[in-house]
């Protein structure tokens, strides 16, 4: 099945936590992509991914770098595809960095950031799943049946 989501990031080294993004993708069978692309050692590559996002069928673009985490931005400014960014740790600055860097884009051009991390990637993937879900019914059941299954899960955990 072709892509509906893309997943960028920065360096090999942003695997280990974005392929949290893919395994929440997986789940919901959502189909995706995932590629190593930065915005400052492969500028090139990043500008021809985004240019040509929407027109292979991708409809929203996950980002994920860590430190001066530009490649959200870039995307998006590259693109009208909804792209949501996630900011990684790894640096001196524990990820800080990345959250700033990915969360302050000037007016104009959005990016929807999530959390420092895997609760990041995670979360990023859902978002995304809810977006895909505007218009497909099927994908809302499923995200219906997943809040409700994770209700009952805290309703009946005993201490
Ligand atoms: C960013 O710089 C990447 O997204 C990564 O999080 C960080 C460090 O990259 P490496 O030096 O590990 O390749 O561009």
């Amino acid at each position: 099945m072709k892509p509906l989501v893309g997943i960028l990031m920065g360096s090999d080294s942003d695997l280990e936590v974005m392929k949290e993004a893919g395994k929440i993708l997986k789940s919901f069978e959502v189909p995706y992509e995932m590629k190593v692309a930065s915005a400052h050692r492969s500028p090139l590559l990043v500008t021809k991914y985004a240019k040509e996002a929407e027109g292979r069928g991708l409809k929203v673009i996950i980002c994920g770098a860590g430190m001066a985490a530009h490649l959200a931005g870039v995307v998006a400014s590259h693109t009208l595809l909804p792209v949501i960014g996630v900011p990684l740790a790894g640096s001196s600055l524990g990820g800080l960095d990345s959250l700033f860097s990915t969360a302050q884009m000037p007016a104009g051009i959005p990016v929807a950031t999530v959390a420092i991390g895997k609760a990041g990637a995670k979360n990023a993937a859902f978002l995304a799943i809810q977006i895909l879900a505007l218009n497909d019914p099927l994908l809302l059941n499923k995200i219906k049946d997943y809040r409700e299954k994770k209700a009952k899960e805290i309703e009946n955990k005993k201490i």
